[in-house]
């Protein structure tokens, strides 16, 4: 059969790489970088290579499946909707929206029709129930930013390609390949900083792949973040070495960070964080002299108690070192698609608003339109008005995902109804009664919405689907749409294209009512014809492309951005560096940067409350990712999963000596939420006191079709994390510096004995 090339942007992680597909008929033989790519230049890790075994996974669904008492059952696409239809329904009218949770899982933002069409489900549905993997992850980062910039996505990116220092803290961007930070290839960028006389400096409990890859290393106290930055803080102000700038007169609230980093004196936090006084001075002292540096944080900094207060204080200390908006510095991104900091009137704006509603149980306020994934259990268990009676789970493995695992499991099988889109039948999709499969990646057309406003370079791309999709199967864009008009009262039968048409033009009939728009007062129906024959995404994207801010504005500048051009530009179009963007990108109603916002000053008095005392000599347990893993769903591709076990406990040798464990012995892991087995592996990689297992496995239950991921089912470490332990300000969910206790269950050679 003829070979043809194709390429594709990867979706599987945020460095959205251009791939180079060899294809032959339906078939992918191989799997290369594409070297002609703008923005990621011919890189690719071995999960972009796996991206063929996703595709072909014989287990992966094709037809949508239908729990009965005898189990599951494929099913027609109009069977399984007039089951969704008969069966959710009656719980609606009975009970009303608020008995319908969702929870949106991480691919929901990868996948480019679940991205634009995903919301307009949920206006549909109209429920405040909404969870997400959001409160699992960066949801701290955002409240942050939205607060002190005025937009949930105005997230200062390290300008990686032009700084000449940079603090990582709680990221290991060589092995997760960059978040909130995409920039694909981060390992030669990294190592560049160096080459040019730069520094790179890391801050995390286990001495990661990036941390080797440094020039100094620390290791820190799980959840202390908070303290060591606030330490540079105070003393760049001790020192004299606090210079804003331009930044001072854009910011308001200098002098309110100046009292409450007091208390934050590097003596006084040594201790709690494990980092040395002298240290943390010196590294203020860089930090300050520096010409160009960025503090980055992520998951170690996000999913911890102090996740907020750990996400602020590197923006507080970009405005003092006048890094904020400079080239080399922490920059915001200018996003082709034009997304919320590039609307409106320039400079100002609503600024961020949250607690339009709290959770029903643990009266948890909302954030961005959703609740901490943390409270889903309860909000599924207790009963009483606003009890949620069905689920929809869209592109989520909450059950491995979202802390206490086993208890949502078990909420999930309580449920009157649930529903999982989803390309797998998994640990979470297994307790729904129908699930709708999504397609191929390779039979999507992508455009990277989320990732491209958080590049370091401006950048537009976008791919065709590779393959046709099989006939008779929707899109998954069109699934949502049906649910849509379902839940609408519309029927399982309605017609989706109406319902699009209908999106699009109530997109563009928003759009031409603001002031600052390319369309502004244009007329709505001609603009939508303008956009025919393209349909579904590739209308949305289109017109959004047109009308942000490299857009060709319907007319406006005939030499702007659509759609047609990029699809002409197969390799993507280079927007340019990232360039300043202050003011003009704030969205807060000062029109400054809020530098100080009530609601943070509030909970440095918990931050400060914590400087006493450090836990009760339990181990801390932190996470870790592997380059072959993808969160929970990957494990089906015997290319990622081969080789040595990765499930394992690493532990410093003088803790585990202590307990009387050695190499390769099973290890009885103990939290409040529960216990799971892991074999030990030692490693002096990992902070006294601290122990790594990472998160993702636990393919064990026997229903799941996983051929591949079952035989190497490893444990959930959600198991051990405590659904009631949040960030009190974001509602994200504390997953690093889990209290634990740890115990030998068995010898390692019991334990090869037992697998004999
Ligand atoms: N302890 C601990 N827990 C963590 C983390 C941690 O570091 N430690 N990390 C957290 C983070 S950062 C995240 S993002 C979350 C992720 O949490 P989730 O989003 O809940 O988990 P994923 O593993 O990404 O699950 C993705 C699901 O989507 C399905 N899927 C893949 N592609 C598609 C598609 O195109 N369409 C549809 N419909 N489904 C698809 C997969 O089969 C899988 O079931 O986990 C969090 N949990
Ligand atoms: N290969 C691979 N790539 C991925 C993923 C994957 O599963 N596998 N997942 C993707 C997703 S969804 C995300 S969100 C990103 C995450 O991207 P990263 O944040 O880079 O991912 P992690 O490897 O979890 O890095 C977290 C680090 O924080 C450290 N840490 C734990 N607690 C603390 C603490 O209290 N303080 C400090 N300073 N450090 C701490 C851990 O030791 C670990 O090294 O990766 C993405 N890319
Ligand atoms: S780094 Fe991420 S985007 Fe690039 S090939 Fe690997 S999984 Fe895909
Ligand atoms: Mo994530």
């Amino acid at each position: 059969m003829a070979q043809e090339t194709k390429l594709r942007i990867c979706p599987l992680c945020e460095a959205t790489c251009g791939l180079e597909l060899t294809v032959e008929g339906r078939r992918v033989t191989a799997v290369r970088g594409d070297a002609q790519d703008t923005f990621s230049e011919g890189y690719i890790c071995p999960k972009g290579v796996a991206i063929q075994d996703i595709d072909s996974d014989p287990d992966r669904l094709r037809t949508p499946m239908i729990r009965r008492a005898d189990g599951w059952h494929p099913a027609t696409w109009d069977e399984a909707f007039a089951e969704i239809e008969k069966r959710l329904l009656p719980i609606m009218e009975r009970d009303g929206r608020h008995a319908v949770g969702v929870y949106l899982g991480n691919p929901s933002v990868h996948n480019t029709g679940l991205a634009i069409y995903g919301q307009v489900f949920l206006r549909a549905l109209g429920t405040p129930n909404v969870f997400s993997a959001t409160t699992v992850d960066q949801m701290p980062k955002q409240v942050a930013v939205a607060a002190l910039f005025g937009t949930g996505l105005s997230i200062p990116i390290p300008d990686l390609d032009r700084t000449q220092y940079l603090m990582i803290l709680g990221a290991n961007p060589l092995v997760s390949n960059g978040s909130l930070l995409t920039a694909p290839n981060i390992g030669e960028r990294l190592k560049r900083i160096r080459a040019r006389g730069g520094k790179l400096v890391v801050i995390d409990p286990r001495k990661t792949e990036t941390a080797r890859a440094s020039d100094e290393h620390h290791f820190i106290r799980p959840g202390t973040d908070a303290h060591f930055l606030f330490a540079i803080v105070h003393t760049l102000f001790d020192e004299n070495l606090a210079k804003p700038g331009r930044l001072a007169a854009l910011s308001a609230g200098l002098d309110d960070i100046r009292a409450l980093a007091k208390t934050f004196s590097p003596e006084a936090v040594a201790e709690k964080c494990g980092i040395a006084a002298a240290d943390i001075r010196r590294l203020a002292r860089e930090l300050a002299a520096a010409p160009s540096a960025a503090v980055y944080g992520r998951i170690g900094t996000c999913t911890q108690e102090f996740g907020t207060l750990a996400s602020w204080l590197p923006e507080v200390i970009h405005v003092l070192t006048g890094n904020l908006d400079r080239v080399g510095g922490a920059m915001l991104t200018r996003p082709a698609y034009g997304p919320g900091n590039t609307k409106g009137a320039p400079g100002t704006g609503r600024g961020f608003r949250m607690g339009r509603h709290k959770s029903r149980v643990r009266n948890s306020p909302e954030i961005f339109g959703e609740l901490p994934a943390a409270c889903l259990s309860e909000e599924i268990e207790t009963a009483g008005p606003g009890q949620i009676r069905a689920m929809f789970c869209v592109a989520g493995n909450p059950v491995l995902s979202t802390p206490n695992g086993a208890r949502l499991a078990k909420a999930l099988d309580t449920l009157e109804f649930m529903v999982s889109l989803d390309v797998y039948l998994n640990e979470t999709s297994r307790h729904a009664h129908v699930i709708l499969p999504g397609l191929s990646p390779l039979e999507n057309c992508h455009y990277d919405m989320a990732f491209s406003q958080l590049a370091i370079r401006n950048a537009a791309r976008f791919s065709p689907p590779v393959f046709a999709k099989p006939a008779g199967a929707p899109y998954e864009w069109e699934t949502v749409l049906r649910l849509t008009g379902l839940v609408s009262g519309a029927g399982a039968k309605c017609d989706t294209a109406m319902l699009d048409d209908m999106v699009m033009l109530n997109l563009i009939e928003r759009e031409t009512k603001l002031e600052t728009s390319a369309i502004a007062g244009r007329d709505a129906q001609q603009i939508f014809a303008a956009l025919a024959p393209r349909r579904g995404p590739e209308r949305s994207i289109d017109f959004m492309l047109r009308t942000g801010p490299f857009g060709e504005g319907f007319g406006k500048d005939p030499q702007g951005l659509t759609l047609a051009k990029l699809e002409a530009a197969p390799h993507g179009i280079d927007l340019g560096a990232l360039e300043p963007r202050l003011p003009e990108v704030l969205r807060t109603p000062s029109g400054k940067i809020e530098l100080a916002p009530d609601f943070i000053v509030q909970d440095v008095r918990r931050l400060a409350a914590s400087l006493g005392g450090n836990g009760h000599g339990e181990l801390l347990l932190v996470g870790r990712r592997h380059l072959r893993s993808c969160n929970t769903w990957m494990h089906n591709t015997t290319r990622l999963v081969s080789g040595k076990p990765r499930c394992t406990l690493l532990m410093n040798p003088a803790d585990a000596a202590a307990l009387g464990l050695a190499e390769a012995d099973t290890a009885a892991i103990t939290s409040r939420a529960g216990t799971v087995q892991a074999p030990v592996e030692l490693t002096a990689e990992m902070m006294p006191g601290v122990v790594s297992l990472p998160h993702g496995w636990g393919h064990e239950a026997p229903d799941i079709r996983l051929s591949v991921a079952r035989d190497h089912a490893g444990v959930n470490s959600n198991l051990l994390t405590d659904e009631h332990h949040l960030d009190p300000l974001s509602g994200n969910a504390v997953l690093c510096g889990i209290p634990v206790t740890v115990k030998r269950a068995a010898k390692a050679r019991e334990r090869e004995a037992v697998a004999k």
